[in-house]
């Protein structure tokens, strides 16, 4: 591994956030491919963090000050990801469901669909099932992403979903999920449209219910 990408890794398990704000130019300016820098640092370094929690060897905080230096090095890269100038793909509301804070998988699906010329309606966190309607409706959407990263918030996705029928929008958008403990099988079980592993699958996953 580039000596480079170790040392972004390293300092976003011991959140270091301006170490790593300087590692990620310095990478770029190396010009390290920013998709490397990306999953192989800084994707990679909070898997090892979700690792060290799960064993007991690291606490809310040390994942809370992780989170923060992850989500500094991923603002020095977005440019790099994201190319503008692009006609828009769609309308896009985001967020993830009520209960549940996490948000870096979110706004790195968020920031992709961007780069890939859709238009963001990004709700944040702890999202409100008629939150989500109401967004639906106001930037008339037509594509709903939503993401979970507990395994006791993301059944509020079915909620969104009946939210969504009850309002008589559902016909209006597809729907698409994802977040680390959210599953293909979990989608078609709970009506979804579409479930992506990962940002860039939620690119193509994006494009293909939007008929781009
Ligand atoms: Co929390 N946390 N956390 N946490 N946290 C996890 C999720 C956990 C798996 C850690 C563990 O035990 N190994 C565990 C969940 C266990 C479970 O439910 N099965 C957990 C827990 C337990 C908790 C708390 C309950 C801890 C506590 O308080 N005791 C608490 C809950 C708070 C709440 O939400 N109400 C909590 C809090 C936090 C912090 C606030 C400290 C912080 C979040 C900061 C933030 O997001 N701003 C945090 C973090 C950082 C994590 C881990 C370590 C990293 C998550 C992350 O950012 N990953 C996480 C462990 C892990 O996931 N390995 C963990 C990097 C990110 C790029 O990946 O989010 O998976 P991910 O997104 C991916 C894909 O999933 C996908 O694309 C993304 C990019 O490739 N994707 C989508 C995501 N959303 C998508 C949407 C789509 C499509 C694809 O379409 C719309």
């Amino acid at each position: 591994m580039d000596p480079l990408i170790q040392s972004i890794q390293e300092n976003v398990i011991n959140g270091q956030k301006a170490p790593v704000e300087n590692l990620v130019r310095q990478a770029l300016e190396a010009k390290l491919p920013p998709d490397e820098i990306l999953n192989t640092g800084l994707i990679a370094a909070m898997k090892e963090v979700g690792a060290r929690f799960e064993a007991g060897d690291f606490y809310v905080p040390e994942m809370l000050i992780a989170a923060r230096a992850m989500q500094a090095g991923l603002a020095i890269l977005k440019p790099h990801l994201v190319q503008g100038g692009i006609q828009s793909a769609g309308r896009v509301v985001i967020g993830t469901v009520k209960g549940d804070l996490h948000d870096i998988g979110k706004n790195l699906v968020s920031m992709m669909l961007e780069g890939a010329g859709f238009e963001i309606f990004d709700l944040g966190t702890d999202v409100a099932p008629e939150k989500f309607v109401a967004a639906i409706k106001e930037n008339n959407a037509g594509l709903l992403g939503m993401s979970a990263l507990l395994t006791t918030t993301m059944s509020n996705m079915k909620l969104v979903l009946a939210a969504l029928k009850e309002a008589g929008v559902r016909e209006q958008v597809k729907v698409m999920i994802g977040g680390a403990p959210v599953t293909d099988s979990f989608a078609k079980e709970i009506g979804a449209d579409g479930y992506a592993p990962d940002a860039s699958r939620a690119v193509t996953l994006a494009k293909s219910l939007m008929g781009n």
